[in-house]
Formats: C-alpha cells, structure tokens, sequence
C-alpha cells in the first residue's frame, strides 16, 4: 500500500528560521511555499529524493491560528515531528482499505495537500502514537 515516505513534517513557529537552518545545514532546495487555509497551516516542501510516484522531502509548518491543529501541537508539545506521511498510489482506495482494518480516519473525503496532493489523515492513537498522512502525489 505504501510506495515510500512522501515526507515527514515539522512543527514550527518561525517558518522562515527553519527553512534557512534545514537548506542550509543539509544543503535542501525548497520547492514549494503554500499558505493551506483548510489545513490551518504555511508550510514549505524541501526536496530530499525522486521516488515511485513522487518524491520525498521535510515539510515545515507554521500555524496561521493558535486553535489550527498544528498550534494546538506547538502549545502543548513545542517544536518537533508532526506527523510523517507516506505515499499511495490512490488515496480514497488506501483510505477505505485502512478503514477496514478498524483504524480511525480524521477525513471522511480526501482533502487538498501540498504540490496539488491529495490526502488523509490516520488518529495517532491508532497508529502506535504517530499522526500518520496518505498522500497520492499530483500527476507529474
Ligand atoms: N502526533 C501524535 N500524537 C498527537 C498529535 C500528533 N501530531 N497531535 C495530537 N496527538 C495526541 C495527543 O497527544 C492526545 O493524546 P493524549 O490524549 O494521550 O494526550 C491525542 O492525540 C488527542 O489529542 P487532542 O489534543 O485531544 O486532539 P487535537 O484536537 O489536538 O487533534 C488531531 C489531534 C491529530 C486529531 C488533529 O491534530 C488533526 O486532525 N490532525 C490532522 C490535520 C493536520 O494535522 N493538519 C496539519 C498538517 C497539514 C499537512 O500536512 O498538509
Ligand atoms: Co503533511
């Protein structure tokens, strides 16, 4: 079901501090900015590798609202891994499989991610603590 790690997300305040200290320290090209409103977040995609159907990266989030998902994280935890996400190639198809198995999902439909993604997202309590994605990358 999974064809690799889409990318694992990161928790920030500052988004423009983290995506200067990821470039530069690990010598990564952003490429994509995108303000998600649905999603409550900024976020930026930083390019690691080229995979089957998509590549992988680090995705930096911001915010935009204390009450959004990743503010709540950031008052209650701080700054750190988010959730990780993996990539599928069809997004409702996973998310009906996984359902089956008795696994909670937070989106009844698929929703709107980065780079023209489309994705779902697994409870934490039901995947061993992590806040797991589903992402079928954009048609290239
Ligand atoms: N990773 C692991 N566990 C998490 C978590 C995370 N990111 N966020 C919350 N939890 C845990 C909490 O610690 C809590 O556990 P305890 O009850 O043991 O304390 C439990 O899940 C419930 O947490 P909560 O505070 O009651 O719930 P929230 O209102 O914060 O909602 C969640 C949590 C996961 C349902 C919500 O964040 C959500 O719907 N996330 C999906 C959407 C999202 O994260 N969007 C931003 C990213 C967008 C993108 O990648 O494009
Ligand atoms: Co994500």
């Amino acid at each position: 079901m999974f064809m690799r790690i889409d990318h694992v997300a990161i928790a920030c305040h500052d988004l423009e501090e983290k995506i200067a200290f990821f470039s530069e320290t690990f010598e990564l090209t952003v490429v994509a900015r995108e303000v998600n409103e649905e999603q409550g977040v900024k976020e930026a995609m930083l390019h690691i590798a080229d995979g089957e159907g998509g590549g992988s990266y680090i995705q930096l989030l911001e915010p935009l609202s204390e009450d959004s998902p990743v503010g709540k994280f950031l008052a209650r935890r701080g700054e750190g891994l988010h959730h990780v996400a993996f990539g599928v190639p069809d997004v409702s198809e996973a998310m009906a499989k996984i359902k089956e198995k008795g696994v909670r999902l937070l989106d009844e439909r698929p929703r709107h991610g980065s780079m023209g993604s489309e994705i779902a997202f697994l409870h934490p309590k039901d995947v061993g603590g992590m806040l797991t994605e589903l992402v079928q990358a954009a048609r290239p």
